[in-house]
């Protein structure tokens, strides 16, 4: 290192962070809703960050009043968290806010650190969790987009080598016009790709429809549980076919249900309020299972003081995904984490589950409710059954034997060389049957 480097961030730990939430006076203004607790944000923004495996030194609410073009939070605040990283050597700040590239390099100015804000916080998330190559790519297209306009004084050596995209660790500024090129170059080659990806993600939709069971997708808000829930009715009814789906898909498994049907439950990435828009994209095709469910259920956080913001959260992405019709017609709802809540509020929800048509209460870890949840999958999916003609070839031994094990056979002929049935089937595996193989 040469001599004086105003960049120079001394013994500071590039992972070790400050995380601050910039809360609006008055909260109705920001969002439309005034539902939103700060402390309840500045927890989640916490978790996000901890989420890319950051350690977190400091977590700050910082009033604000009236947003400064320069800095966005006040001067005052400004000073004061100097001290606070300062004090705690962290070599990064999240700033849970939309930051301007000028806003972001004034901070890291002030800070002598790292800023990103809540747009970069989610994309590094979202380049850790993408599985699908299209999601891969449409993470990686909005994250050079957002590096791109953001090529300033950066990084010289504070490098991370670990997951995501890699821009917590930005270029040193001699090369940011060379890097500003190869970046342009790399985003028309990415859309390319992703024009490719797109053509035969029909052919992959196809892959997944001959997957022979149910698949009922755990959707809901970040940090509501889905993934505690996933594991623990997983490791209840493990299966033998579990592996083949287990290292297909870490985020797939398949469990019996208590009828004895099979199906394949899917975790999947929590949403968050205030997706930037050009992270929508990117959020979608992440998202690829839930549109191919066949049943959804909708885990929610009902200990959480803002369950119902996150709700229509939810619901509002889940309409833009395309699966409004099913949004419409009421998701399932698991209503998670009910040992949390103190014995008047829990008997008040038990009480509200029994009354809704949909609604179960639920906690991941206790386990309380679950049994409960898995019978009422096997009713949902048979309530929908429907009683179908299918006519085999003799030969086709697999698909009669999958229609004796998924369906009822009420009937049966056999002829020369076909078979036909009367079978009563799901709706979803009859739909499935009839897509098999084509
Ligand atoms: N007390 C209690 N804690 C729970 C329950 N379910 C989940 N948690 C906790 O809530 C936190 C978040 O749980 P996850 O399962 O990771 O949540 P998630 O919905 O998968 O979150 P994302 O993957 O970020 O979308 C963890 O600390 C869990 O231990 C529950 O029923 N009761
Ligand atoms: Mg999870």
């Amino acid at each position: 290192m040469g001599a004086f480097n105003e960049e120079d961030r001394g013994d500071k730990s590039p992972s070790r962070a400050v995380v601050v939430h910039p809360a609006p006076r008055s909260p109705a203004s920001a969002s439309g809703d005034a539902a939103r607790h700060p402390e309840a944000r500045l927890a989640e923004a916490v978790g996000l960050a901890e989420a890319i495996d950051l350690e977190i030194a400091a977590a700050e609410t910082v009033p604000l009043n009236k947003p400064r073009p320069a800095t966005l939070i006040g001067l005052g605040a400004v000073e004061r968290l100097a001290d606070v990283i300062n004090q705690v050597q962290a070599g990064l700040v999240v700033v849970d806010a939309h930051l301007s590239p000028v806003q972001q390099r004034n901070l890291e100015k002030a800070w002598n650190a790292k800023v990103i804000d809540r747009t970069g916080l989610i994309l590094e998330i979202f380049g850790a969790r993408a599985r699908t190559r299209e999601g891969r790519l449409q993470v990686e297209l909005a994250s050079l987009s957002y590096q791109r306009s953001r090529l300033v004084r950066s990084w010289t050596h504070l490098e991370r080598q670990r997951g995501g995209f890699g821009f917590l660790g930005g270029p040193g500024e001699t090369q940011i016009e060379a890097d500003r090129r190869m970046i342009g170059d790399r985003i028309v080659k990415l859309k390319k790709e992703l024009e490719e990806v797109k053509r035969t993600r029909d052919l992959h939709r196809k892959a997944r429809r001959r997957v022979p069971y149910p698949i009922v997708a755990l959707v809901g808000y970040t940090n509501a549980g889905k993934s505690t829930l996933f594991n623990s009715l997983t490791r209840a009814t493990v299966l033998a076919k579990d592996q083949l789906f287990a290292t297909l898909d870490p985020t797939m498994r398949a469990l019996a249900l208590p009828s004895g049907r099979t199906i394949i439950l899917s975790d999947t990435v929590g949403f968050v309020s205030d997706l930037p828009h050009e992270l929508v994209a990117a959020f979608r095709a992440t998202l690829e299972e839930v549109l191919e469910a066949d049943v959804i259920v909708h885990v929610r956080d009902i200990a959480h003081p803002d369950t119902e913001a996150q709700r229509t959260d939810v619901e509002s992405v889940l309409r833009e995904l395309g699966v409004g019709e099913k949004v419409d017609r009421g998701l399932i709802e698991a209503h998670n984490k009910i040992d949390l809540l103190d014995p008047e509020r829990r008997q008040e929800v038990i009480n509200q589950a029994a009354r809704g048509a949909n609604v179960l209460a639920v906690s991941a870890v206790s386990g309380e409710g679950q049994a409960e949840l898995l019978a009422y999958l096997d009713r949902a999916l048979a309530a929908e059954r429907q009683i179908v003609e299918i006519e085999l070839p003799l030969s086709d031994g697999a698909s009669l034997a999958w229609l004796y094990r998924q369906g009822e056979v009420l009937n049966r002929e056999d002829g020369e060389e076909t078979v036909r049935l009367t079978v009563r089937l799901d709706a979803a595996d009859a739909a499935r049957f009839d897509k098999r193989g084509v």
